[in-house]
């Protein structure tokens, strides 16, 4: 296979500057690397909150975002083992890990204070070659539609883990916030998948789409004279648990209210700002409040398999990578119903 010498990518140079389509160079993997030609990836609002800055953690700098990218195997490092070329891979947010602190050694790789970060810490899925520590690569079965698979590298693997560490057990309502976006779409397909009901939160005209994807009732936080009251009043006392994937702090706090006595509300979005619970509302209904960070590898294999299996249908629109910086506007205005998936051929 012959592996250009240069690519098309999407990079930026300062935090919030020109997102510049250009030629760079084709990586090289490292030995412990695989070298991917990324076909597709997704557009997670984490890539926006990388392109913006907002976090209170520094991106490297110049930076070629994206962490959902499906592609093809086309180069191994010389002490990988396990991948041939022609492999169909993922590359994840987690790209690597050292594999040896105590929270590797307990399966939390995410904590790892050594993770190396895709399309943050490390070159991401917006160009058309990208490398991965092969033992974080995922594994994509052969045969498997890349451009539909590629939101399940971060929203699938995120919303699974997230349903899991909830705690809900199936029969038990469980609140999407963010229902319609990249996450929210997917979150309700597993929980249904997984067993529960559930109650979809989103602002607009989005009633019908996230029906369509698993939801009994939806909650328009735009047009609703009180959404704690809707919410709790739908659900017979408020949902078991409450997977926020929204970006707005606004909602993180209303879920600590409407939250079913002894239920688990699991913050997921990323808004850089301060939870306000009632310390008297969280003690006497004994609510547990959780974060919730991606997923491990065998969360990963498992949110693969649920798609492999034809249980989550990502609802896609499939656009070219020169086309990324028209995605982040609707991003910011929450106009995107589903995900976007960038073709890095275009
Ligand atoms: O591991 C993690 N914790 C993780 C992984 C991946 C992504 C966290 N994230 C974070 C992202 O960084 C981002 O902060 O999850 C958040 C959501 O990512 P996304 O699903 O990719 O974003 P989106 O497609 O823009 O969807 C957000 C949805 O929230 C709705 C919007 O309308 C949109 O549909 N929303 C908003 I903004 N305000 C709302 C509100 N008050 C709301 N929905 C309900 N109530
Ligand atoms: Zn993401």
């Amino acid at each position: 296979m012959s592996i250009p010498k240069t690519q098309k990518a999407i990079i930026f140079e300062t935090s919030g500057g020109e997102l510049k389509y250009a030629d760079i160079a084709v990586p090289k993997p490292k030995p412990n690397e695989i070298l991917i030609n990324v076909k597709f990836s997704g557009v997670c609002h984490t890539d926006l909150h990388a392109w913006k800055g907002d976090w209170p953690l520094p991106t490297k700098l110049p930076l070629v975002g994206g962490h959902e990218g499906a592609g093809e195997v086309v180069a191994i490092g010389e002490n990988v083992q396990g991948w041939e070329i022609g492999d169909l891979a993922g590359i994840k947010w987690i790209n690597g890990t050292c594999l040896n602190c105590e929270f590797c050694q307990n399966s939390n790789e995410s904590n790892c204070a050594k993770a190396d970060m895709s399309g943050y810490t490390h070159d991401g899925t917006f160009q058309q070659y990208a490398t991965a520590d092969a033992v974080h690569a995922a594994r994509i079965p052969k045969g498997t539609d890349l451009a539909s698979v590629s939101p399940i590298l971060c929203a699938g693997i995120t919303v699974y883990k997230a349903l899991k560490t909830s705690g809900a057990k199936p029969g038990q309502w469980v609140a999407i916030s963010g229902a319609a976006g990249g996450l929210g779409s997917l979150a309700l397909q597993y929980a249904k998948a997984m067993g529960f009901r559930v109650l979809a939160v989103d602002g607009g005209d989005k009633g019908e789409f996230v029906k369509s994807l698993g939801a009994e009732s939806y909650v328009d936080f735009t047009k609703s004279k009180d959404v704690v009251k809707e919410i709790s009043e739908t659900t017979g006392g408020g949902p078991h648990a409450v997977i926020n994937v929204s970006v707005s702090v606004a909602a993180m706090n209303q879920s600590t209210e409407y939250v079913r006595s002894c239920g688990t509300v699991v913050l997921v979005g990323l808004p850089h700002a301060k939870l306000e619970a009632g310390i008297f509302n969280t003690v006497v209904k004994c609510v547990s409040i959780k974060g919730s960070y991606v997923g491990n590898r065998a969360d990963s294999a498992e949110a693969i398999d649920f798609f492999a299996r034809g249980l989550i249908k990502c609802p896609i629109k499939v656009v070219g990578l020169s086309e990324l910086a028209s995605i982040y506007k609707l991003m910011e205005e929450g106009k995107i119903l589903g995900r976007y998936v960038v073709d890095t051929s275009k």
